[in-house]
């Protein structure tokens, strides 16, 4: 058994080594695209593999912070990898050397897998592998020059006490330059990272984005009616920077819109495509539009009302005439993220729209910049396509999208949810009177009736907002006198169907969350 001291040395080599590794690999994806960076594309191969309830628990525990967590765990995963590799360089550099291959490998795999990866994507996986056997090998032989004395042996105060033997300050000082070949090896990882980093983020398409000068719609957009936002609520329009983000991407696609296009294609008598200055020119129109995504909880914030500029679906449709058996219509993103829409909701008159806009100002990066598709109705995952690409007419016998096959429903037609805003759950407030307000949806019926209940009193019908159509989310609010003590308030909605919001609780997979939602507040 080689002494403590030595193994965690090599412990701390091996981590060094693979910091150094990830970093350089990092600075080379700056040319050849951020999704060819080991780290990102392992972690989206595990966002690709891991099974639905695993990420549906990612993003209920972590929400829309499910990616850092899913990086920082990539990471702590690699050290716990890393450090055993460094341990048995000290025994075999042929069983280290197996280690670093191996890892390399995992990262060549995944690089290459991607959508529309070329074979460049290779390079920084064979980078971080020659990185790390190098840095590794120069580590183990620091190493090795302090383990020849007893002061490997761990006597932290020897090196304090260079008369205790002969050889003690040889000892001190290799052990000095294995700690700063370490540090150097980190650093250069880190600094490297960053910096690769930093200079990626130079190469996004922020420049492209802010050049982008949007039409103005054939249409004025809609009137927002006086009195839309009850006091309360939450905003009845969701700024850009405070939209809810659900999607698969570790790093959002950055897509130049001179290179951008979408090709409309499969059972169509006229395929077409579509560059972004032939779109720029079609007639545009604004709508608000509720977007919602099946994953939130009951009561939960992923969900947001913005105003979409864009073209009309339907008349793209119109021109390329899918076959009458094309029952479904699927969207495929830039990085081969695919979500199916019935083709008939598509064509029965309501706004979907092909947007490129979002609130008076270019599609943000993080929301599908240059353009992505918004279904009034129906939910992001089958519906909400962002960096679109590619429209295909085809069959649902014939093709699951993305999410069908990880046990969600090829069907979503969102459901009619209602949510209290004001006041908190577990908050406290003065007895009196007092308002209970917030937001009801149910996306392309429309909601005609939001009704409250205190404890076990009798249902209310709460005051509902007006708003600009069937396809954005109501705010309601409700006089309540609330009386000492602790009380439960629930709410539920009704649909222009007449169909009340159902009781019963599910869970989000696999078509979306059901049940009233409840707030207890204690009354002072
Ligand atoms: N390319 C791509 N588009 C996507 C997704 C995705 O993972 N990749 N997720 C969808 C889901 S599940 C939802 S709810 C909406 C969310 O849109 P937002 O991030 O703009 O709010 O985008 C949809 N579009
Ligand atoms: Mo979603």
């Amino acid at each position: 058994m080689p002494p403590r001291a030595a193994v965690l040395r090599a412990a701390l080599a091996g981590i060094a080594a693979a910091g150094a590794a990830l970093g350089a690999a990092e600075l080379v994806a700056v040319w050849t695209g951020p999704m060819s960076s080991p780290l990102l594309a392992v972690g989206a191969l595990v966002v690709d593999t891991v099974p639905g309830p695993v990420k549906d628990f990612g993003i209920a525990v972590f929400g829309t912070h499910d990616k850092t967590a899913l990086i920082t765990g990539t990471l702590l995963l690699l050290a716990t990898y890393a450090a055993p590799v460094g341990i048995a360089a000290l025994r075999s550099w042929r069983l280290a050397l197996a280690g670093i291959t191996l890892f390399t490998a995992i990262g060549l795999v995944a690089a290459l897998t991607r959508h529309a990866a070329d074979l460049t994507a290779g390079i920084p996986s064979i980078v971080a592998g020659v990185v790390a056997a190098i840095t590794l090998r120069l580590l183990t032989t620091l190493a090795a020059s302090t383990a020849a004395s007893p002061v490997a042996l761990g006597s932290s105060h020897a090196a304090e006490t260079p008369m205790s033997a002969p050889d003690l300050p040889s000892a001190a000082r290799g052990r000095r330059r294995f700690l700063i070949g370490v540090g150097a090896a980190a650093a250069a990882g880190i600094v490297t990272g960053v910096g690769g980093r930093l200079l990626g983020g130079r190469r996004a398409v922020t420049a492209a984005r802010a050049a982008v000068v949007l039409p103005p719609p054939v249409q004025p957009a809609p009137t927002i009616p006086p009195g839309v936002q009850a006091e309360g609520a939450t905003a009845w329009v969701t700024s850009n920077a405070e939209f809810y983000r659900i999607d698969t991407a570790l790093y959002p696609p950055q897509i130049d819109p001179s290179t951008w296009q979408l090709r409309i294609h499969g059972m169509v008598r006229n395929p077409l495509t579509l560059t972004w200055e032939q779109l720029l020119r079609r007639p545009m129109i604004a709508r608000y539009v509720t977007l919602a995504c099946v994953s939130n909880e009951v009561g939960g914030n992923l969900v947001g009302n913005a105003l979409w500029l864009g073209v009309p679906v339907r008349e793209l449709l119109d021109e390329v005439q899918p076959l009458p058996e094309a029952d479904q219509l699927v969207s495929r993103s830039a990085d081969g993220w695919t979500c199916g829409s019935p083709t008939a909701v598509l064509r029965d008159g309501r706004d979907a729209l092909l947007a490129i806009g979002m609130n008076g100002r270019p599609l943000p990066v993080g929301h599908g910049f240059p353009a992505r598709m918004v279904v009034p109705g129906l939910y992001g995952y089958v519906s909400a396509c962002k960096w679109i690409t590619e429209i295909e007419l085809t069959r649902f016998t014939d093709f699951d999208a993305y999410w069908v096959p990880r046990g969600w429903s090829a069907q979503g037609p969102i459901k009619t949810q209602s949510r209290i805003d004001t006041p908190r759950d577990g908050t406290t407030r003065k007895a009196g009177a007092g308002t209970v307000a917030g937001v009801a949806w149910a996306q392309h019926r429309g909601v005609t009736r939001v009704e409250i209940q205190v404890d076990a009193g009798p249902w209310t019908e709460a005051s509902l907002a007006p708003t600009v159509s069937a396809d954005t989310w109501v705010q309601w609010s409700y006089r309540w006198e609330a009386t000492r003590g602790s009380h439960t308030i629930r709410v539920r909605a009704t649909d222009a169907d007449g169909e009340m919001q159902t009781s019963q609780q599910t869970p989000v997979a696999p078509n979306g969350a059901t049940g009233w939602h409840s707030v207890r507040v204690t009354v002072e």
